[in-house]
Formats: structure tokens, C-alpha cells, sequence
């Protein structure tokens, strides 16, 4: 696997390097219409912060409920590895909502290279269901629009990082996630749509990134043992699968190293 390792790298500007990758990688699998496509991916994937804490979830999960949420972001739906297929080591990257507090500028701007930016907004395409109708819209931000959101702080992600039971751990990161997704509006709170909007990935990444961190920090102790032979359908994985992301071929490679984010929004 290490020849196929990538690093994960903070959102920077869309003239950084990893994102020229990225964004290339992206303008790619959005073209696509197959099961290779932004669209089919972001079909299949759900925001599981808040899937898991509807009641159906819960039963289906009976000694998970909302705990299990941390692994959602490692479950192979994420487009990590059809990124990969279209550009050799385009890896996600990941907004530190802790930091950057507004839509960063990669995600914002219009176009990059005199072409329509991938990262600003997707034209989501689900067919029509037995319940639903279709839907067909370019997806739609409004952030900090909400009076209620706010972005979690520096401070609240940093005193979360200090709690040493997993479960508690687990429980208190999702709810500031689901601040997020407040926060940015539009698409972004609607579980249906979500996923579709490309800084859902961004912050998903973040997500994955904190709860990495604090794997560093404190291991994998404190996770229930029935949790980890949790097979995590209809992917042929379990938790324990999951739990190193090293195995599944990507590292925050500058975890330890901030990312100067050179004419980014701050
Ligand atoms: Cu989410």
C-alpha cells in the first residue's frame, strides 16, 4: 500500500499545488455519469450525523446510536479512491472550520484557470423514487445566514480533544459537525442533499482528521467490542476495518505541520 499512500492537506488556496490536483480530479469524476461519478458517490452517501440519530437508525444499531458516527467519514462511499483513479494522488483536503472561519476560497470562487470551478457548486441529479420526486438543481450555500449557527470553535474542538471515553468523544464531535452544516446552509442541511455540495467532503475531511488526531492522542481503547465487528454494509468492511487510516491508504500528512494558507480567506 505505501506506493499508494496520499496525504491529506488543509483546504488552500485553488493555486496551492493539492488543490490543482484536487480540482482537476474533481472537474473529472463530475463530468462522468457511470458509478465512477461525483454524482452516483454523492447518491450513495449519507450524512450519518444525522441518519444515525433517526429513530430507524437507531434500531437498526441498537448499541451504536449516534457513537458509531465517527467511523462514517473512513466508509469507502467517500470519492476518496475514484479521485485517485482519475489523478495519481489527488487526495481530499480538509477545512479547518476552526481557523478558516468563512466558505474558504477555493470553494467559492467562480472559476479557477478561466474554467468553471468544481468545488463552488454541483448540479445534483436523483432520479425519481416511489416517495420522492427528482431532483435537478445546482446546489446552494448560505452561510451564517442562520442566526442559530455558528462554527465550533478553536477552543471547543481542542477541550474535545481532552475527553478520553470514546463514546462521549464520539457523541459531542458530531454535534459540532452538525454546526456546520448549519452553519453553511442551503444544500448542506438537508440530508438528501448534503452530500452533494463539494465542501461537504472538506468538512467531513475535517471531521476524520480531529478524530484521527485524537486516536494519536488516545488510541482505540474504549470502543465496544461488539462496535468494532459492526459490519459497516454494503461496503464488506467492519469498524475494525477502519480504524487505521494508514491501511486504507491516506495520512494527514501535515497534521502536525499548518499549511500557510498564502491569499487564502482569513
Ligand atoms: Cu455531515
Amino acid at each position: 500500500m505505501a506506493g499508494s499512500m496520499v496525504y491529506r492537506l488543509r483546504v488552500a488556496d485553488p493555486t496551492a499545488a493539492h488543490m490543482g490536483t484536487f480540482i482537476k480530479a474533481m472537474t473529472a469524476i463530475q463530468a462522468r455519469l457511470d458509478n465512477k461519478s461525483f454524482n452516483f458517490v454523492s447518491g450513495s452517501t449519507w450524512c450519518p450525523g444525522v441518519v444515525l440519530l433517526a429513530p430507524s437508525s437507531k434500531s437498526a444499531y441498537p448499541s451504536a446510536g449516534a457513537a458509531i458516527f465517527t467511523l462514517a467519514p473512513r466508509i469507502p462511499s467517500t470519492p476518496r479512491q475514484i479521485l485517485q483513479d482519475q489523478v495519481a494522488g489527488a487526495a481530499l483536503p480538509w477545512w479547518d472550520w476552526t481557523q478558516d472561519r468563512v466558505i474558504p476560497r477555493a470553494y467559492s470562487v467562480v472559476s479557477v484557470d478561466s474554467k468553471p470551478n468544481p468545488l463552488r457548486r454541483y448540479r445534483m441529479q436523483v432520479p425519481k423514487t416511489v416517495r420522492n420526486p427528482a431532483i435537478s438543481h445546482n446546489t446552494v450555500r448560505s452561510p451564517g445566514s442562520n442566526p442559530q449557527s455558528r462554527l465550533p470553535s478553536k477552543n471547543e474542538i481542542d477541550n474535545v480533544m481532552l475527553d478520553t471515553d470514546w463514546a462521549s468523544f464520539s457523541d459531542r464531535l458530531e454535534s459540532y459537525h452538525d454546526d456546520v452544516h448549519v452553519w453553511v446552509g442551503g444544500d448542506m442541511t438537508n440530508i438528501t442533499t448534503a452530500a452533494f455540495d463539494p465542501i461537504f467532503y472538506a468538512h467531513h475531511c475535517m471531521i476524520d482528521r480531529i478524530w484521527y488526531l485524537w486516536q494519536v492522542k488516545h488510541g482505540n481503547g474504549g470502543i465496544p467490542q461488539a462496535l468494532l465487528n459492526l459490519p459497516l454494509e454494503p461496503f464488506g468492511k467492519t469498524f475494525r476495518d477502519v480504524l487505521d487510516v494508514q491501511a486504507l491508504g491516506y495520512e494527514y500528512g501535515s497534521a502536525a505541520t499548518p499549511i500557510n494558507v498564502a491569499g487564502g480567506p482569513q
